[in-house]
């Protein structure tokens, strides 16, 4: 573990009285590592879920975590990267809300000598130096495995297949890679249409609102799929559906990501007909990784997180519970 400057000896002493916070980081062989982690929000079950991860492994594993939400802002993450840099961190992790903009800041954590990690969403770097490892999802693949469900389904239809699509945060890694993994696997068939895309934040409330203006723009019948980015954007899409008369799941197929509980309990209702598991529990592999990497070890630049997909032709009853 890198050593922090020294404090003086009085102010060892009323630091260690005031049980500041930052007392922990004076430095001893059996100081905890301390990581800082930038989480972009709090936007979704998902994102809940992941917080928890992140935390609850810290604590099982002796990390000392400084944990900020930065509210789906990326001047907040900046700001809250410089701090952990003017903290003098041992590590650095951060879920970066969109692709681009973390040259700059990356490059103040390098220049200190604190090793990154980036978690959950990728970053759009030509400098891979700036981070020592990255753990995502692979949403390239979510975005194929929803396309290649709908092509199962609709395997016998020969009429045009027309999909509105519930987009994940404009710029950011999994709205990129489940819409252009998607695309890939349906630009094959032509009868799939997306006839109406819209970013929806990843938030139930957005899901909501853009639901009502799609059963405003187009006649039900026209629509055969919803393909939602996320389970909270679904929940509030299957609300609108039901206010409105339509039995989702029945009069539009509805294709989900992230399978929270309550979308698990939906498939099995019929009510959502496939989800695209995308797992929030990094928290562990996000530490052991952290621990390797402040040893000095040398880590794999690039991890996936195991993910599956559940949907209405496998053995509903053999679905564990999500736990989320
Ligand atoms: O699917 C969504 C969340 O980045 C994988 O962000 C994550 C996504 C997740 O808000 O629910």
């Amino acid at each position: 573990m890198k050593r922090r400057a020294p404090f003086s000896a009085i102010l060892f002493i009323l630091l260690t009285v005031s049980a500041c916070d930052r007392v922990r980081n004076v430095t001893s062989v059996q100081d905890p590592i301390v990581l800082g982690y930038s989480q972009l929000g709090d936007e979704s079950s998902w994102r809940t879920q992941n917080s928890f991860s992140i935390k609850a492994a810290a604590k099982r594993t002796g990390i000392k975590i400084m944990f900020e939400d930065a509210m789906q802002d990326p001047a907040n993450q900046i700001k809250a990267l410089r701090s952990f840099i003017a903290y003098k961190v041992d590590i650095i992790a951060f879920s970066p809300l969109v692709e681009t903009g973390w040259d700059t800041v990356l490059g103040e954590a390098k220049a200190a000598g604190i090793p990154v990690m980036i978690v959950d969403r990728m970053i759009d770097t030509d400098d891979e130096s700036l981070y020592a490892t990255a753990l995502c999802s692979d949403f390239d693949l979510e975005g194929r495995k929803a396309g290649e469900f709908l092509i199962r389904k609709f395997k016998d239809r020969a009429a045009p297949v027309n999909i509105v699509e519930l987009a994940g945060t404009a710029y950011s890694t999994p709205a990129i890679g489940r819409s252009e993994g998607f695309r890939k696997v349906l630009e094959q068939y032509p009868k799939f249409k997306v006839v109406y895309s819209e970013d929806g934040d990843f938030m139930q409330s957005k899901g909501r609102e853009i639901m009502r203006q799609v059963l405003k723009r187009f006649n039900p019948k026209d629509i055969n799929v919803l393909y939602s980015h996320n389970d909270d954007m679904t929940f509030g899409a299957i609300e609108v559906m039901s206010e409105a008369g339509l039995v989702p799941g029945k009069d539009i197929a509805i294709v989900s990501v992230d399978a929270t509980q309550r979308s698990i309990d939906y498939l099995k209702a019929g009510t959502i007909n496939c989800v695209i598991e995308c797992n929030p529990n990094s928290g562990q592999q996000v530490m052991e990784l952290a621990k390797r990497i402040v040893a000095g070890e040398k880590v794999e630049k690039r991890l996936y997180v195991q993910e599956t997909t559940f949907d209405e032709f496998g053995d509903l009853d053999s679905i564990p519970a999500r736990g989320y």
